[in-house]
């Protein structure tokens, strides 16, 4: 048995003095970082700002080991250096892994060639040659589930399978098997006998996560290179889990309102002004509420970002902005990383003098082909080249676009990866690609994100593919190029909800699916599923077959309109739920499990989501069903279409046709029911409805401008909506914003109250 090392305490910070040091940082109580320094110095991209707040704890010799001990936590440290991680009643919740490893077994060289040439990929033990490499492995309880981890293909419960955090644009198809795509999100939480935590590594180079597929004893992390840096986050609750994750990488800042509305998009609609202004006929035509019209690469000159093709607008894209934002649609372009090698391009010019591209090791500018053929990369890690890339957006935002989809940024290169050693900046300090390849989305989309505000002044709008960890302050995202097809409906749920645990609140998938070509029905099941995602874009690839809502005629049109009308009516709603999430870190579409951690029925539930507490949606994901199961969870509901009141803790086959998207309501709910609109205006709404689901309850209603930052001022208002002994209030309970509703109406379940506003008094009053 070896001796305990002695410690150094600083603050909040002890350091275990084993040859190479371990350090524990207590950052709050259900928080605590642990550390060893591994030779790589730089900040951190996902947490900005030191979070640590005073904390009362203990350092406790307790023999073999000693305990660091907060209120929510106690870590154990031994001379082994094994560290152990429990509860506040002593529930283990992270432990290191004591037993041999069990690794998969590969086959001999003969039968690897065989089997490989048939087209098969052999899973060999993990090759350790990097010489920065290292692991950690905790044990796996029988029952314990894993969430979170980012943008993973597959199913809600990671546990069985493995991943890489390294970001690429992999155009195979997303299944399960897939290890990574766009976005590397080194967060995972867990329940381990039904008491939760989350693990968060903050590494930005490559990493892997073996969450139980090698062995069902335990679950790994393993990182090329870089310090060993983790936090451990505590919490009563999968819920508290996520605020405490959140309070650390930060939470999505409330969006502008419109961004809530549907947005139609294809590669290739911006070719020309009049393919564009044909969508919006159509849009207005079938009468298909929407808020954007997303611009594809086709829009630029060659290429070329930060350029506009005029040819292709009549000589005037400023016009047709303005045009299609007097008829209520705003402009989304997108820009790519990719800088067009072209001396006579004033973009590609200035950033080669100033010297803002990354370098191959030999000192030369890095070239590589994308869309515009031979590019170069700016180098985002660098502030004074975030700082230029934000000013070049001013291009954009003077034509009037309303928000910026960024892509290609993981990034993505068309002649083979780009080597490691390839000079890309840590802040101010050469570094590498190695390093820096993981955050280079992030930091174009906080690049992205300070140009828009600064030139609008509003709630920035930006759309990314590739992220880390804390990519949320700063951008919505979408899963990147999904197919037409039903895995890809399917996964939309546990991939969406497993970004929202991971703090990225604000997603959506392509509806209808990028790649390949959709079907009537898919279409149709698709935007009823996706209805209540945050980000509700339906979006193509060139060349596939066309999947506007109208471009199937009937029913599919009409069960389209049906669904986007619904929408918007619980855009109120999703709007509170952003700001509350804004606070709490709680995505708006969420998994079951995080209302009811408790409930093992509902720990691995992939065909049901949750928006907020209160609304259950159970989409029909499989071909040709009619009909499905859905599990309640505990509680009472009600069917939100006819009314009928279930019990939860059970199984109901409901019927589901084409035009039908089951869904429930949390009784004795309240739920604001916005006004049938075809845009969400910026002018102010005078009235808002708030509809009864059983007979009592209360509701927190918010309400600001919708665009700019003035709430943070102050300027915001709060009601509050109840309902008991039938009767219904309502109180007006923040009042920070002009002008308040003038009406309110609360529709009980056989009468409806309306309520007017009393200026003298600040107060409704039943009419
Ligand atoms: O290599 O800009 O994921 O949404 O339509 C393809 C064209 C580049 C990939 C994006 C997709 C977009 C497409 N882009």
């Amino acid at each position: 048995m070896s001796v305990l090392p002695s410690y150094q305490q600083n603050k909040q910070t002890i350091t275990f003095t084993f040859p190479t040091p371990i350090q524990f940082t207590v950052i709050s109580p259900a928080i605590i970082r642990v550390f060893i320094d591994r030779g790589e110095s730089g900040q951190s991209y996902a947490i900005e700002d030191d979070k640590t707040v005073t904390t009362d704890f203990q350092v406790k010799d307790a023999g073999d080991h000693y305990t660091i001990q907060t209120a929510a936590l106690s870590v154990n440290l031994d001379a082994d250096q094994h560290i152990d991680v429990f509860d506040k009643n002593g529930n283990a919740l992270i432990t290191d892994y004591r037993g041999p490893r069990e690794h998969l077994k590969g086959v001999d060289k003969v039968h690897k060639r065989l089997v490989e040439a048939e087209g098969h990929s052999v899973t060999q033990a993990p090759t350790k040659s990097d010489k920065g490499y290292y692991e950690i492995i905790k044990s796996l309880s029988p029952d314990e589930y894993i969430y979170g981890l980012g943008d993973k293909t597959g199913y809600l419960n990671k546990r069985g399978f493995a991943y890489d955090n390294w970001n690429v644009d992999n155009p195979a198809p997303q299944l399960e098997i897939l290890p990574n795509i766009y976005k590397s999100i080194p967060v995972m939480l867990g329940l381990k006998n039904g008491h939760p935590y989350g693990i968060f590594f903050d590494n930005t180079y490559q990493s892997h996560l073996d969450m139980g597929k090698e062995s069902d004893h335990y679950y790994f992390y393993s990182a090329v290179q870089g310090n060993l840096d983790y936090y451990i986050i505590g919490g009563t609750t999968l819920k508290d889990v996520v605020t405490n994750y959140t309070y650390l990488t930060g939470r999505t800042p409330l969006p502008q309102k419109w961004t809530l509305g549907y947005q139609q998009s294809r590669w290739g609609y911006s070719a020309s002004e009049e393919e564009v202004k044909a969508i919006a006929d159509n849009l207005e035509k079938y009468d298909l509420p929407c808020d954007a019209i997303h611009f594809d690469v086709d829009y630029m000159n060659g290429y070329r970002v930060f350029t506009w093709d005029k040819d292709k607008y009549n000589g005037n894209p400023k016009k047709f902005i303005t045009k299609l934002q007097k008829r209520g649609l705003k402009v989304i372009p997108i820009i790519d990383p990719g800088v067009k090698q072209d001396p006579d391009y004033h973009i590609y010019a200035e950033g080669l003098k100033k010297g803002y591209f990354v370098k191959a090791a030999n000192g030369d500018v890095y070239i590589n082909k994308v869309w515009p053929g031979k590019s170069a990369f700016p180098d985002f890690g660098r502030p004074e080249v975030r700082k230029w890339w934000a000013n070049n957006g001013k291009f954009l935002t003077d034509l009037g676009v309303a928000g910026i989809w960024i892509d290609m940024n993981e990034p993505a290169t068309f002649e083979g990866p780009i080597p490691d050693d390839t000079v890309f900046s840590d802040q101010n300090t050469p570094s590498t690609h190695k390093k820096m390849h993981n955050v280079y989305g992030h930091n174009m989309a906080k690049a992205t994100y300070t140009g828009l505000k600064e030139q609008t002044g509003n709630r920035p709008f930006v759309i990314t593919r590739a992220a880390y960890a804390g990519t949320q302050k700063y951008s919505t995202v979408w899963t990147g190029d999904n197919r037409s097809m039903w895995p890809h409906i399917q996964m939309m749920i546990p991939q969406l909800c497993n970004l929202g645990l991971s703090g990225f609140s604000f997603t959506g998938t392509d509806i209808g699916g990028f790649a390949s070509d959709t079907t009537p029905e898919l279409l149709t099941r698709w935007i009823e599923a996706a209805i209540f995602s945050p980000l509700l874009r339906n979006h193509a690839a060139l060349g596939t077959r066309q999947q506007e809502p109208w471009a199937f005629g009937e029913p599919t049109l009409s069960i389209y309109r049906k669904y986007l009308k619904l929408r918007y009516r619980f855009i109120p709603y999703l709007y509170d739920l952003f700001a509350k999430e804004s606070q709490s870190g709680l995505p708006i579409m969420r998994p079951v499990v995080l209302n009811d951690d408790q409930d093992p029925r509902v720990r691995d539930l992939n065909d049901e989501y949750m928006v907020g507490d209160d609304i259950l949606v159970a989409p029909v994901v499989q071909k040709s069903q009619i009909k499905r199961l859905v599990y309640l969870p505990a509680g009472n509901w009600v069917d939100f279409w006819n009314g009928t009141e279930y019990a939860g803790k059970q199984d109901i086959v409901v019927d589901a046709p084409i035009d039908k998207l089951p869904l429930f309501i949390r009784q004795n709910t309240i739920l604001p029911w916005g006004p049938a609109v075809s845009h969400i205006s910026d002018a102010a709404l005078h009235a808002m409805t708030f509809r009864v689901y059983g007979n009592q309850g209360t509701y927190q209603h918010y309400q600001d401008n919708g665009r700019d930052f003035k709430y943070q001022d102050g300027e915001w208002n709060n009601y509050t909506i109840s309902v008991e002994h039938g009767k219904a209030s309502v109180k007006l309970t923040h009042h920070g914003y002009q002008p308040v509703y003038q009406q309110v109406t609360v529709e009980l379940a056989d009468h409806a109250v309306t309520f007017n506003y009393d200026a003298d008094h600040e107060s409704y009053v039943e009419k």
